[in-house]
């Protein structure tokens, strides 16, 4: 096949590169890597980003957007980020809690109400006690977290209307603790996936159904395999944008400002991408074949009460962070 003469904005290893006409090499190349398509908000703002710390350092830093799993799935760019192969990578709250166990505290089932109190919340006290225990483990968190979004499940065979219609359903979740417990104590047989791999386990019936955030159902097209859509809010999951810490500390401190200046701005402006979204995506995804229903929480909530859930979590979490959480929702357990 003929190579195109020059496609600026793509990088041989299809990596997109934030200032391509700048030919010298960079003093500080950082290589940021994740899980979604270049289509998604996260992408598009990230891009943003890269072409702005380039602009404001001179040339002298510049990142390497490496989207859609091209470096490997969550689990290996999790790796890759703490060994330093990666600069930057965004893990869910629900996957960097592998590592970092209460980072999964903003994922538990129906908690948050709204975005005022996700924000309130994760630019305030719990998002600092979250970012403190990134940094126990060599990673730095910028201050910032980006927006997944309130997740939502989809199923191919029947419409989920109540916790009872989720008994044995086979369900992918993301590779995430909280997720696989909450799932079971929904009564659904859970199986922990990697994004990677969800939409061909979705076309070959490995799982019937799966739970994200309307703008990922869009942009993974997982409207192709999946039928119904039930608006459970069930989650809200957002990204953590994080460097590994030798990384970031290696970094002169004006070369820090612009880098955090850039990266934070463009969290904040992918958190209103996304509030967008929310609004319009439903219609589009109805255009495209999925049928939508709105049940009730109650049946859910009661149903986790009743696993446990939410007693166990909170031993899991401790007393602080889950004191911290409900000063932002109100009581749960
Ligand atoms: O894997 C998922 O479902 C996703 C894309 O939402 C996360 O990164 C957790």
């Amino acid at each position: 096949a003929a190579t195109p003469a020059a496609i600026p904005a793509i990088g041989a290893a299809g990596a997109v590169i934030g200032m391509p006409h700048i030919a010298r090499a960079a003093e500080f190349e950082l290589k940021y890597g994740n899980n979604l398509p270049l289509s998604h908000p996260l992408n598009v703002r990230a891009n943003e980003a890269a072409e702005r710390i380039a602009k404001e350092s001179n040339g002298k830093a510049v990142v390497k957007i490496f989207p859609n799993n091209q470096l490997g799935g969550d689990t290996d760019m999790l790796s890759q980020v703490r060994s330093g192969g990666l600069t930057f990578f965004t893990p869910s709250a629900l996957v960097i809690a592998t590592l970092v166990p209460v980072a999964a505290i903003n994922a538990v089932g129906f908690a948050f109400s709204d975005y005022d109190q996700v924000w309130k919340a994760m630019d305030g006290k719990l998002g600092a006690h979250v970012r403190e225990a990134i940094s126990k483990v060599g990673l730095y968190a910028f201050d910032k977290m980006w927006d997944n979004g309130f997740r939502q499940m989809t199923s191919g065979d029947k419409a989920i209307n109540s916790a009872a219609d989720m008994n044995g359903l086979k369900i992918r979740v993301p590779v995430s603790p909280l997720s696989i417990a909450m799932f079971k104590g929904l009564g659904a047989a859970p199986a922990s996936l990697q994004f990677s791999e969800v939409y061909s386990s979705l076309q070959t019936r490995i799982v019937d159904a799966q739970e994200n955030p309307l703008p990922i159902i869009q942009v993974a097209k997982l409207y192709e395999v999946q039928k119904f859509c039930s608006l459970s809010n069930h989650i809200w999951d957002g990204f953590w944008f994080i460097a590994n810490g030798r990384a970031w500390k290696g970094l002169p401190a004006d070369m820090q400002t612009i880098v955090a200046n850039a990266i934070n701005d463009a969290g904040v402006a992918q958190r209103g991408d996304i509030k967008a979204l929310n609004q319009s995506v439903k219609a589009d995804l109805e255009s495209k074949g999925l049928t939508f229903n709105q049940p009730s929480p109650d049946s859910f909530r009661a149903k986790l009460r009743d696993a446990g859930f939410y007693g166990e979590w909170k031993g899991r979490f401790g007393d602080e962070a889950w004191g911290l959480l409900e000063e932002a929702v109100g009581k749960l357990a």
